[in-house]
């Protein structure tokens, strides 16, 4: 019987080097909980990085018995091959320009380029050690954009389904990149390549076209007779699971306690990555000059604003670490009073209650990104509404823009528009927050994270039917 195999550079999982054996612990991120209905079942399996580096061959073995338990199968990778693969090529070149930042934080070192493609080879290595001819593999993400092709070039007729999470640049940006043909080349390997956003999707056949000799017609791009399909699919998230969380025992003890903490205030939150793309120091300033401008809001508000550790190994976030910490320190300094504090600031994770209580009990959601493939936090704010009032605030630099449009929307570099949204939002009357609430609601039960997965899966058969129809005419 035919297999799907599902490919990223990390496996959700966790795991901890415990007395000499290994524990692991099964992610529940958004991605893990969509994608768990098909690598859990059948022979289907989840292939990538178990996220430490396991050097002696007989601990390696030991993970590998234990992961197959849970249909995953491991690539080992070693420090170096993290350090060019992952940190240098995918977070220090295609994260930037992925995400407009040119130059500054681009750093295209050959080296980098060969530890790259040397792992997306040690990726389809460890793919065509458990291929068959009529499984289907779906890849994701920007770390492996040169997979579809090298598998495609072992085995012409599988099915690869590739999809990127994070936005697909315009050309202008793209051809910055000195590999830029060889990653196009890669991914249209694929059948079907998927993105979150229309205008993703048709940067990508902007790219592709104007690098190498394909014609694309429509949305189909033709690789030497090869139709591959490009197409958006916005990513959903598990509602039923948002609104469910609201109703258990700690998340209601938990909003309680906000509730009484911040009685006679309106609770704006902010949930984040630390990352340059996610628009927090942009975000500061046009709290503050909320505060400067309308002193009516001094202790009558707060921003709850809680950045997630990532990547503070590599000095651009150390940096802007240290900015978000100074700026917050500068803010809270010069407009405290003995019983308020303007900014609420964490540097650090929460467990999924917590944020369920916190995106529950707000008042506001602010999500401000420079730009964001699609970004869940917006979409796990509108499905613990279960209430129905709550005002959301979104950068048109989000993926989720394109469709939660009841939303404030807003650009997040103009800090004058994004504060003046704030005051907006604090003032939106319960019948209106209502009904906005209700029609973002709709859009995030309708298009969620199984619908997802199961048109995704759809479309790669439908390509393949395709394809097989045209090579009998
Ligand atoms: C990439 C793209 C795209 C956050 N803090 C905590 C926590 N989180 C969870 C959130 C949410 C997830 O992390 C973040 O997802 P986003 O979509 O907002 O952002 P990225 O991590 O940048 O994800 C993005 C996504 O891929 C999917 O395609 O939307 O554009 O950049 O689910 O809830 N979870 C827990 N504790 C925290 O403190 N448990």
């Amino acid at each position: 019987m035919s297999k799907t195999i599902i490919v990223s550079n990390r496996l959700p999982v966790k795991i901890y080097a415990d007395d000499g054996g290994f524990n692991i612990v099964t992610s529940e991120g958004g991605l893990a909980t969509g994608l768990g209905s098909v690598y859990r079942s059948g022979d289907n399996v989840w292939l990538g990085w178990p996220g430490i580096e396991v050097a002696d061959e007989a601990q390696q073995e030991q993970v590998k018995q234990k992961l197959a338990e849970k249909s995953l199968v491991p690539v080992f990778l070693s420090a170096d091959e993290i350090s060019g693969y992952y940190e240098g090529f995918s977070n220090e070149i295609l994260w930037p320009i992925f995400h407009y930042y040119a130059s500054t934080y681009s750093n295209y070192k050959q080296s980098n380029w060969e530890y790259y493609s040397a792992v997306n080879k040690k990726f389809m290595a460890a793919v065509m050690q458990i291929a068959e001819p009529g499984d289907t593999i779906w890849i994701h993400d920007y770390q492996l954009l040169l997979l579809p092709g090298l598998i495609r070039a072992e085995q012409p007729d599988i099915s690869i389904g590739f999809f990127l999470h994070i936005p697909f640049p315009s050309f202008e940006m793209f051809r910055l990149i000195p590999w830029r043909s060889e990653l196009i080349e890669g991914m249209l390997g694929a059948d079907l390549v998927g993105f979150h956003t229309f205008d993703d999707a048709s940067h990508f056949i902007n790219a592709a076209t104007r690098l190498l000799p394909y014609n694309s017609s429509s949305n189909i791009i033709t690789v030497d007779d090869r139709p591959v399909v490009v197409e958006s699919f916005p990513m959903g998230i598990d509602d039923e699971k948002y609104a469910a969380l609201t109703t258990t025992e700690r998340v209601k003890q938990e909003a309680e306690h906000l509730k009484e903490t911040f009685k006679d205030k309106k609770l704006i939150l902010c949930i984040d990555r630390l990352d340059y793309s996610k628009g927090i120091l942009q975000r500061l300033q046009a709290f503050e000059m909320l505060l400067e401008a309308h002193p009516e809001y001094r202790e009558k508000v707060v921003l709850h604003m809680i950045v997630v550790p990532s990547r503070d190994g590599v000095p651009q976030y150390k940096e802007l670490k240290q900015n978000i910490d100074r700026k917050v320190g500068d803010i809270n300094a010069r407009h405290r009073t003995i019983d308020w504090s303007p900014v609420n600031y964490f540097y650090r994770a929460f467990p999924i209650e917590t944020l369920s209580a916190l995106y529950h009990t707000a008042d506001i959601c602010l999500v401000t990104p420079m730009r964001d493939g699609m970004n869940l936090v917006s979409k796990e704010y509108v499905a613990s509404r279960t209430q129905e009032t709550g005002v959301l605030i979104l950068s048109e630099m989000a993926g989720a823009s394109k469709e939660l449009i009841d939303a404030i929307i807003v650009n997040p570099s103009n800090i004058n528009s994004m504060a003046k949204a704030m005051v907006k939002a604090l003032n939106m009357p319960v019948f209106e927050q209502r009904r906005r609430m209700k029609l973002m609601r709709q859009v995030v039960s309708k298009f969620n994270i199984k619908h997802w997965v199961r048109i995704f899966m759809e479309s790669i058969k439908e390509v393949k039917q395709m394809q097989q129809s045209m090579r009998s005419r």
